[in-house]
């Protein structure tokens, strides 16, 4: 008899955690003005050191920046500010024009959609 209270409480101790732990893990897209993938490495790291993000992964393709984060710890707004003040445009946050005049030049050359590519910088 106590051996099944201890499973229900344990079983109900786990339903409890998984239902939090989904309540707080959110997805989200943000819209980053990156090139390549010395842009993407950049994207990524920044918004992975945000305490609270679980997963950053940046598509140069589609430029989506999707963020899987805790919303307990952090938000949206907050990583698009983190990635606008190393040099990008994310969401409606304008880049820091500061770091970005600090770019390599293929960096800055937001029209030329065929520069994407999983490579650095070619210079
Ligand atoms: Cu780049």
């Amino acid at each position: 008899m106590k051996r099944t209270v201890k499973v229900i409480a344990t079983l109900l101790i786990v339903i409890v955690a998984m239902g939090t732990t989904s309540l707080e893990a959110k997805e989200g897209k943000i819209k980053v003005n990156g090139i390549c993938g010395m842009c993407k490495n950049k994207i990524e790291k920044t918004a992975k050191a945000i305490k609270g993000v679980r997963t950053a992964v940046w598509d140069a393709k589609t430029r989506d920046l999707t963020v899987n984060y805790n919303e307990k710890l952090t938000d949206i707004d907050r990583i698009s500010e983190a990635v606008a003040k190393i040099g990008y445009d994310a969401g409606d946050i304008k880049a820091n024009k500061d770091a970005r005049a600090k770019f390599p030049n293929c960096c800055k050359n937001e029209n030329n959609a065929t520069h994407s590519s999983d490579q650095g910088c070619s210079k």
